[in-house]
């Protein structure tokens, strides 16, 4: 399987880390993908010029994250990362809906700031960061009853809190959230989530 890889992108993390927690991480060929080259040819693959997008063996190619995560899911018989059925199962996705949504907004949120002066919108900015906040609450409301288990709800936050620590550290999200805090670190020890910690490529 050909996975087109960005070693800072949160989306690519969530794959490689669900790769890692089911055994499959050793066969996926990354594929160094920069989707923002002017001569990038990510968008044969995926039309919405994005990464991650997974070639499988049959030669399909799967995106985005969530469908991309499920599919490898698929793949093992261990304890399954997507419960089959039931409350758990909508528990599991709706958590990973509200980590992904947090990565989106933080996307969108330094692209914004990226731009050039009297381009950028002070107030779209606030809009992504208030999101956010609300979203980590929500987490915190929630972190004890995350228990000790993975699901992809798991790793999506994993991976969504790692993001936030990556690229708005001076947010220190930690700040009134102590229990959403101390999960992350212990989450964070697992080897899926320090093998795949985002560092920049500079
Ligand atoms: N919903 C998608 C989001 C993927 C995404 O936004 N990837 C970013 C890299 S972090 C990207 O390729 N952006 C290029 C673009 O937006 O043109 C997923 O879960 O896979």
């Amino acid at each position: 399987m050909k996975l087109r890889y960005s070693p800072i992108s949160p989306y690519v993390r969530k794959v490689c880390a669900v790769a890692l927690e089911t055994g499959l991480f050793g066969r996926l060929e990354l594929a160094p993908t920069n989707v923002w080259a002017s001569d990038t040819d990510i968008g044969r693959d995926n039309p919405l010029g994005k990464v991650p997008a997974l070639t499988t063996d049959g030669g399909e190619v799967l995106y985005d994250s969530p469908v991309i995560c499920e599919y490898l899911d698929s793949l093992h018989d261990g304890a399954k990362l997507f419960p089959p059925a039931g409350g758990a199962r909508w528990t599991a996705l709706r958590r990973q809906a509200l980590a992904d949504g947090i990565l989106d907004a933080s996307v969108l949120r330094l692209l914004e700031g990226k731009r050039k002066d009297g381009e950028r919108s002070p107030g779209w900015i606030e809009r992504q960061r208030t999101a956010v906040g609300r979203a980590l609450d929500a987490l915190e409301d929630e972190a004890g009853d995350f228990g000790h288990g993975v699901t992809i709800g798991h790793i999506a936050v994993g991976c969504a809190l790692g993001y936030l620590d990556f690229r708005f550290p001076a947010d220190d999200w930690r700040l009134r959230r102590p229990k959403l805090a101390a999960w992350h670190e212990e989450f964070s020890k697992r080897l899926s989530m320090s093998r795949t910690v985002p560092k920049d490529p500079t």
